[in-house]
């Protein structure tokens, strides 16, 4: 069964798109069986290049670092603007305690984001969507956001940071739209799909309006994903073209039955002959028959952006051949460590699963005695020691890899739906008055979990 198109982990509101030949999702994060879109607290990004192979980028951008925002971490998208990748996500403010407009930055499309504070000019900026036109090589960005039964568009200045207040347009004459726009582009033909009720009664369906300009007028075009088996109330999403096929992404609660976590769903969709949308019932197969895979492979560089920490260590990218974001540096004694902020799904709270967790480290040096310390997320008080739940392995050697990058196996963990840490420290046997040089010293790129089943 390919639909939930991820089934490992809570993934909602998916905007999709397309950067180099990768197609990466932008999610909102549901914490597993808690009931509430208010515990909301972080995003994920998952990639894929056949969208049958999936990577986990984990957390790109947590609640505890955006200093304004307060909770409801809801809907969010990513675009390519002038040589950067930027997230517009929302959040309650700790101001006024309504939906503010946050924009994020990273030089990579897979995060992690670093936040750049919010969107001047933005109303109860829920479920923000980026756009950017262009018209013969001019490229303009515009903002879309919805929210309390009404959507709203305006063009954003060059920095992003605020939109143009005279070309705010609300588009509640125009359609009956909820929550959750996203706009795109077919043909010349501007294309909003946006979640509406019928008649005030939930479940939303999937409605699309289309329009000869991005602010519009436009014009509905009625529902393309109707009511279904299994939906989870909302449905949020996105449409893209990848590889020559239209996909529409958007959510189900067909892993979990409930409407606050729910699973990333995936349909190719056809335009008619008029241009329009052509309706469709969400598949079990989805892009094609038989199991997706997914993996997580979380970049120890991204701990303190994704949630984790870094103790006493430095993130480097010096190194002649390494290829990734970036890599750990100074983990030699016994008060440092590098972790990250990993989540996982489940059919349920009590189900348990089996997961690998691996590493890809370096060492020039001498064996390099490392713990592995695991633990959920949720009871985390700020002492890293007394709330981590159980060792993956105490005493792993780290050997000598000749400076070539290895990855290495740590231990098989059997986990129920939530939030963790994985931190990886020295071990206890070290004396922290030894020199980086005798007590070994490595280098560590990514964590790596995956799923056995
Ligand atoms: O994911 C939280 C909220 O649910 C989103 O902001 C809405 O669009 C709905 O999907």
């Amino acid at each position: 069964m390919a639909n939930p198109a991820i089934d490992k982990v809570f993934l909602a509101d998916p905007a999709a798109h397309v950067f180099g030949e990768r197609l990466y999702a932008y999610v909102s994060y549901d914490q597993p069986f808690t009931n509430t879109h208010d515990s909301m607290i972080s995003y994920h990004c998952v990639s894929t290049d056949d969208l049958v192979n999936w990577v986990d980028h984990g957390q790109i951008l947590a609640l505890e670092y955006v200093p304004w925002a307060l909770s409801h971490m809801w809907a969010i998208d990513c675009n390519f603007w002038q040589g950067n990748y930027y997230l517009v996500f929302c959040a309650f403010d700790k101001a006024t305690g309504t939906f503010r407009t946050g924009l994020a930055v990273s030089n990579r499309p897979e995060g992690p984001f670093e936040d750049l504070g919010v969107i001047e000019g933005v109303e109860w900026g829920q479920d923000p969507s980026l756009f950017v036109d262009d018209v013969d090589g001019v490229l303009t960005p515009y903002l879309i956001w919805g929210g309390r039964g009404a959507i709203t568009m305006a063009e954003l200045n060059s920095d992003l940071r605020s939109v143009k207040v005279e070309t705010i347009t609300d588009l509640s004459g125009d359609l009956e739209g909820y929550e959750g726009p996203f706009l795109h582009k077919h043909a010349g033909t501007y294309y909003l799909t946006y979640p509406a009720l019928d008649n005030e009664k939930w479940p939303q369906r999937m409605c699309f309006a289309t329009a000869k300009s991005p602010l519009g007028p436009y014009v509905p075009g009625g529902v393309f994903i109707p009511e279904y088996q299994g939906n989870s109330g909302t449905i949020h999403g996105s449409m893209v073209e990848f590889k020559g096929q239209w996909y529409a992404f958007y959510h189900s609660a067909w892993v979990s039955g409930l409407s606050t976590s729910r699973s990333m769903m995936i349909d190719r969709f056809e335009y008619g002959s008029n241009g329009e949308i052509l309706p469709f019932e969400p598949s079990r197969e989805g892009v094609r028959a038989g199991a997706n895979a997914y993996v997580a492979i979380l970049d120890a560089a991204a701990g303190p952006t994704s949630g984790a920490r870094r103790h006493g260590t430095f993130i480097e990218t010096a190194l002649e051949g390494f290829t990734g974001h970036g890599y750990v540096d100074g983990l030699t004694g016994q008060e440092t460590g590098a972790s990250v902020q990993f989540d996982w799904a489940g059919p349920d709270a009590d189900a348990k699963t089996k997961v690998r967790v691996s590493v890809r480290y370096r060492n020039a040096g001498a064996d390099f005695n490392g713990r592995v310390l695991f633990g959920n997320h949720l009871f985390y008080d700020g002492n890293q020691n007394q709330s981590y739940e159980q060792y993956i392995n105490r005493g792993t050697v780290f050997a000598n890899t000749q400076g070539q990058w290895r990855e290495l196996e740590i231990g098989v963990l059997e986990i129920g739906p939530g939030s963790y840490r994985v931190r990886l420290s020295a071990s206890h046997n070290l004396s922290k008055t030894l020199t980086a040089e005798a007590a070994g010293g490595i280098q560590l790129d990514y964590f790596k979990f995956e799923p056995i089943d």
